[in-house]
């Protein structure tokens, strides 16, 4: 039992009870419990295993959530969740998780309007009746049905970042098996989708009993939905479902290939095949002559793809976009790679709401083997995130100034800030500050609902301010939680080529903001990317290659990506603005 699972519990309990209305310090208490087990670096299983008694030594776990927390763990299960969730609707749950609403406003819709799923809720807010409501205001039933969307979305897919945590320990839990040749990820995974819809693992091994019976062994194991010869699938507690592939050695290449997809890039490939009298399939590559079929390839995905006479695409190009056209005319580009990126362009400190100092922040940096960073606070409108003045954003510059002089030339710290562009337009700090700054990172932090002539307005804006350097975080969209804002962004690329400006690829799995289809837009209008973190903590740093993955995906090269550059480099590169 994972500190995730254990957390998770006690937010659904926390959930159900507010559904309820239950007493509200009750909800409280498992809600902070919630969030101190997230924070927890030690794993409760241990502590249970170790001394229960300590557990009642952490913050926020009482007498009762610490018993709550050795049954969970030693038993899996907790009898009261089990009662909870007999006495409300499982599909309730479904409308609590729409952004916006929560178990009171599931509640209010329940009890007043008998809504128990989100069909019902999408006729009811159709039909206007839920704008009736008393703490329902008319503009959120378009928010609602947006919500809905969103949150049926984001049942079926999970962010890669989470994907690939999963898959990682499924090949460790997979690893132990002394019959495995062979063994890759496949599907959207490998193809580094922002987001998974299922997990898809290729495997070679002349044992598939073995294979198969250490699969039903995963921890996270909730229920076996299929298993034949050679393919099985189980659903994790998550619901996400995971399918394995046994396959032979001489059929692995082409196996990967298949099941890598996408599906559109294998419809392409089986059509040029067709073409010249072969044919392929996840068996391997075959001469077709009347009736006979002879093998060509099939062991190694390269030759799989050779024969029909193409390179072995990256897996992040295999879309059907523009890959089959390169490969006919000047080839692939070379693709980005993390080891490119020389510096971090975005992150914060606890001068607002990171959680790591200045120094900090530094050392990580270098630890991670970088050259250069910028410090890029919030600016003072962000109230709720303590956003620097400039009183309080010039003493941080000081105190970046001194540090410098002390790191030498082997690392550097740009002067940075994160000015919020204002809801009226306009930056948040005054020329004369920002004029000071080595770095601007210019965000719509605020005002995200305004319409798009006027979020058009503040980012062409803030692109004529001579002293912003790049756009953060463009489109402001977080992956299956909130749609991007209003903006037309071939008006916001035009922009920003115009001034010689740079666009941000936020590295933040939940954001990847500009994506991957906005990343090879600006490539085309010639605008260079920065990938940065917007780390709030020193393992936030590690984000990059998350970025690096939705970069490749657009076919972003070392050139096009400007923190791939020295700092010298850079500096030449924004000293070309106006
Ligand atoms: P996902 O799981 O929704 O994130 O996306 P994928 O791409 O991983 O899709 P999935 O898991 O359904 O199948 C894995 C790959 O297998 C897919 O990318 C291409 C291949 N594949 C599966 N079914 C078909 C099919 O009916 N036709 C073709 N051409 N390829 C298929
Ligand atoms: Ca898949
Ligand atoms: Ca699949
Ligand atoms: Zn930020």
């Amino acid at each position: 039992m994972t500190n995730d699972r254990i957390a998770d519990t006690f937010d659904q309990i926390a959930d159900l009870l507010e559904f309820q209305s239950a007493n509200p310090f009750r909800v409280r208490a498992y809600r902070n419990g919630a969030r101190v087990i997230r924070d927890l670096s030690e794993q409760l299983a241990t502590i249970v295993g170790d001394d229960p008694s300590q557990l009642t030594s952490l913050d926020g776990i009482g007498k009762d959530l610490a018993e709550k927390i050795t049954t969970l763990v030693s038993t899996g299960e907790l009898s009261q969740l089990n009662e909870l969730l007999d006495q409300v609707p499982a599909t309730v749950l479904d409308i609590m998780r729409v952004p916006g609403l929560g178990p009171k406003k599931a509640a209010v819709l329940f009890k007043e309007l008998g809504i128990q799923n989100l069909d019902q809720l999408r006729e009811a807010c159709l039909a206007g009746k839920v704008k009736e409501l008393k703490g329902f205001a008319a503009k959120t039933e378009q928010t609602i049905l947006n919500g809905i969307e969103i949150a049926a979305a984001a049942n079926q897919r999970i962010l890669w970042a989470e994907a690939d945590r999963i898959a990682q320990g499924v090949l460790e839990h997979l690893r132990a098996c002394p019959s495995i040749e062979q063994m890759e990820l496949a599907g959207s995974y490998r193809r580094g989708r922002e987001t998974v819809g299922d997990l898809d693992v290729l495997v070679v091994s002349q044992n598939v009993p073995e294979i198969m019976d250490r699969f039903s062994t995963l921890p996270d194991l909730e229920s076996i939905t299929g298993r034949g010869e050679t393919k099985m699938s189980i659903r994790l507690h998550t619901g996400l479902q995971i399918d394995l592939r046994v396959v032979p050695a001489e059929s692995f290449g082409a196996a990967l290939q298949y099941f890598t997809g996408s599906k559109d890039h294998n419809v392409t490939l089986r059509g040029m095949a067709r073409q010249q009298g072969l044919k392929i399939n996840e068996y391997g590559v075959f001469q077709v002559d009347g009736e006979q079929e002879t093998y060509l390839a099939g062991e190694r995905e390269a030759d799989v793809y050779a024969t029909l006479g193409l390179p072995c695409f990256p897996p992040e190009l295999r879309e059907a976009r523009e890959e089959f056209d390169w490969a006919a005319s000047a080839g692939l580009p070379t693709l980005i790679e993390l080891g490119d990126l020389r510096g971090d362009l975005h992150m914060h400190t606890t001068a607002t709401d990171g959680k790591a100092s200045l120094q900090e922040m530094v050392a990580a940096a270098q630890q991670r083997g970088l050259n250069y960073i910028a410090i890029t606070d919030h600016s003072q409108r962000v109230t709720m995130a303590r956003g620097l003045d400039p009183r309080r954003v010039r003493q941080q510059w000081q105190e970046i100034d001194q540090l410098n002089a002390s790191l030498g030339d082997a690392f550097t710290v740009l002067k940075g800030i994160e000015c919020d562009i204002l809801e009226k337009g306009g930056m948040d700090l005054p020329d004369d500050v920002l004029a000071e700054a080595d770095w601007v990172l210019a965000s719509v932090h605020y005002g995200q609902n305004q319409p798009q002539s006027q979020i058009n307005d503040r980012i062409v804006g803030a692109l004529e301010n001579p002293h912003v350097t790049a756009i953060a975080h463009p489109t402001g969209r977080l992956i299956n939680r909130r749609e991007a804002y209003e903006v037309d962004l071939e008006l916001v690329m035009r922009t920003t080529k115009a001034h010689g400006k740079l666009l941000e690829l936020n590295a933040n799995p939940l954001r990847l903001d500009l994506n991957d289809v906005y990343c090879a837009a600006a490539k085309r209008h010639g605008i260079p990317i920065v990938i940065s973190t917007d780390a709030h903590s020193v393992d936030g740093l590690d984000c990059l290659r998350y970025g690096v993955l939705q970069a490749r995906r657009a076919g972003l090269t070392k050139q096009d990506v400007a923190n791939t550059r020295t700092c010298r480099q850079l500096r030449q590169l924004i000293a070309g603005q106006g």
